[in-house]
């Protein structure tokens, strides 16, 4: 087999919940990790999956039974096989802390999980704050923990428009300059972050890396 078909394979295989073998699901994400990393597993084939599985729900052919079923899968082969390779290349310095979590209303924790750990690895202090989250507990917990940043995720077109709330409660209280405030989820995009006010939209966690990185650095040089 071609080594980019795995991908494709387990991609398939992933977004097929009816028939899914967890043994078998298990054995190809090995074989991928053999010469994937687990960045590109996620994103070239995990991920993807979860995208056809919401579009059987949206067409009616899956219930949300189907939806808690997927979830619960990508949690048990992110926990057991690409979070500790993630999570091993962590490094001691700290490079900033960031807030994390999912805003008011919306329950989706899995994008925001996979943030946490890949912003942790890269060598930042992250405080997660869970799923559900009013947008004042943002702002409180990154007062009182001395943030530099609040990462917020949203996977609803409606619970995406509380982002906003964070932002506005900043401006009120006069310390939106004290924090960089960056978003992402599935139907958020560039030119929603800028209309809201907020630094930066990262489209997976290695996009909202880069930009927190050189939203850092230009903050040091002034
Ligand atoms: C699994 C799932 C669920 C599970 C979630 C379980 C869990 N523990 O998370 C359950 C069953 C609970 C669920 C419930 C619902 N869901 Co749902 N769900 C999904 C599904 C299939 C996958 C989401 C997922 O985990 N993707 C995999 C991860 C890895 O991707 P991700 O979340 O996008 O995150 C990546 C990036 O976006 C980015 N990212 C994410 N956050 C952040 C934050 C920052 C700062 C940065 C930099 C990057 C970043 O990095 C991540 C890694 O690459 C999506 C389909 C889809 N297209 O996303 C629907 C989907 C999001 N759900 C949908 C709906 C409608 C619902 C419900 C309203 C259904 C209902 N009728 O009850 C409820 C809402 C519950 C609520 N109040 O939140 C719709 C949303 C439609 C819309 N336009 O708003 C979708 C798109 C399905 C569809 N096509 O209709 N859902």
């Amino acid at each position: 087999m071609k080594h980019s078909d795995i991908l494709e394979k387990l991609k398939n295989y992933m977004s097929t919940i009816e028939t899914l073998d967890i043994n078998v699901l298990r054995k190809l994400v090995e074989e991928a990790l053999e010469n994937y990393s687990p960045e590109e597993v996620i994103e070239k084939s995990l991920r993807p999956a979860m995208e056809i599985i919401g579009e059987k729900f949206k067409e009616g052919e899956y219930f949300i039974a189907e939806l808690v079923l997927a979830a619960d899968i990508f949690k048990e082969i992110f926990n057991t096989y690409l979070k500790p390779r993630i999570a091993e290349r962590g490094k001691a310095k700290t490079l900033g802390k960031v807030i994390i979590g999912t805003i008011e209303g919306d329950i989706h924790d899995i994008g925001k999980s996979i943030v946490s750990v890949v912003f942790q690895s890269s060598g930042f202090e992250v405080i997660d704050l869970g799923v559900d989250v009013p947008a004042w507990k943002f702002v409180e917990e990154a007062e009182k923990r001395k943030a530099d940043v609040i990462a917020i995720s949203a996977l609803l077109t409606t619970t995406m428009l509380n982002i906003e709330k964070v932002i506005a409660i900043l401006k009120e209280k006069g310390i939106r300059d004290k924090y960089i405030v960056i978003v992402g989820g599935a139907p958020l995009s560039e030119e929603f972050a800028r209309k809201i006010g907020a630094d930066a939209y990262g489209k997976d966690p290695y996009d909202g890396l880069k930009k927190l990185k050189e939203l850092l650095a230009k903050r040091h040089k002034q």
